[in-house]
């Protein structure tokens, strides 16, 4: 995780540098309105589906299937909100594949990076985004505050992601929208549901509550929803396909 935040810092110091934020918010993207993924997330099916080619933990997961298709597949198949990876180094994405999501869906997107400048969040609207991911384990208190309150400024919503009880107890400001229980621990790659269910009890009620990642079957979803989560955010299960907007729509209705 510390490789992956140094190596962010790098890269949004050059991207300032080539794309001034003055600039930025010239575009049109960036002056629009945006769609609200809790609102979408709590009255509809729940799937954020993602777009993911890559991961560190599994390497390639899917470089064939053009964004396009991936996109219209997920909104077709009834997703509340679709997730796509923009970092390039470790998950092979980027931020033209937002922007090419963008001019095909309208439903929430999410940009799913490791955000560690305030720029990244002004970018992320100006390429179409309409929420972003806050990721705890990256992030201090301060931070997360203040980058929160940006986000909701520029009319996005905030999903921040925790994966302890430590990283729950700094996360509860009132300028996020959605709380995500990683069911992945990013530093050593372990997957198991039982981070969602053993932090569901201390997640208070005003956030729309997402489980993330190792969610491989409809049998999951239903094991999770008595535990209060409205949302689930699936990336491999549906992109590990030929056709993943076909795999989600087995997992809606
Ligand atoms: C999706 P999965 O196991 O269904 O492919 O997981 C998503 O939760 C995962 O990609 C993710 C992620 C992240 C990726 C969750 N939090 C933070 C990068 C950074």
């Amino acid at each position: 995780l510390e490789k992956i935040t140094s190596y962010k810092k790098q890269e949004v110091f050059a991207r300032k540098m080539a794309f001034p934020l003055s600039l930025l918010k010239q575009s049109k993207l960036y002056n629009r309105e945006c769609f609200s993924m809790a609102k979408n997330v709590s009255e509809g099916s729940g799937i954020i589906a993602e777009h993911k080619r890559r991961s560190p933990s599994k390497s390639v997961i899917n470089e064939k299937v053009l964004v396009p298709e991936v996109v219209i597949g997920y909104e077709k198949a009834g997703v509340s909100a679709i997730s796509i990876l923009t970092d390039t180094k470790f998950f092979g994405g980027s931020l033209d594949d937002l922007l090419v999501a963008r001019a095909h869906v309208n439903i929430p997107l999410l940009r799913k990076d490791f955000i560690i400048d305030p720029y990244q969040i002004h970018e992320a609207k100006a390429y179409g985004a309409d929420a972003i991911l806050l990721i705890a384990a990256c992030l201090d208190e301060k931070q997360l505050k203040e980058y929160s309150e940006i986000a909701k400024q520029l009319g996005m919503d905030v999903l921040l992601e925790i994966h302890n009880e430590a990283e729950l107890k700094r996360s509860l400001h009132p300028t996020v929208d959605l709380l995500g229980v990683n069911n992945r621990n990013l530093k050593t790659f372990e997957v198991s549901l039982e981070a969602s269910k053993r932090l569901s009890t201390l997640m208070p009620d005003t956030y729309v509550k997402i489980s993330e990642s190792g969610i491989s079957s409809v049998d999951a979803i239903n094991e999770l929803k008595p535990f209060g989560f409205k949302g689930f955010l699936i990336g491999e299960r549906f992109m590990k396909t030929e056709n993943p907007g076909e795999s989600a729509e087995h997992f809606i209705n």
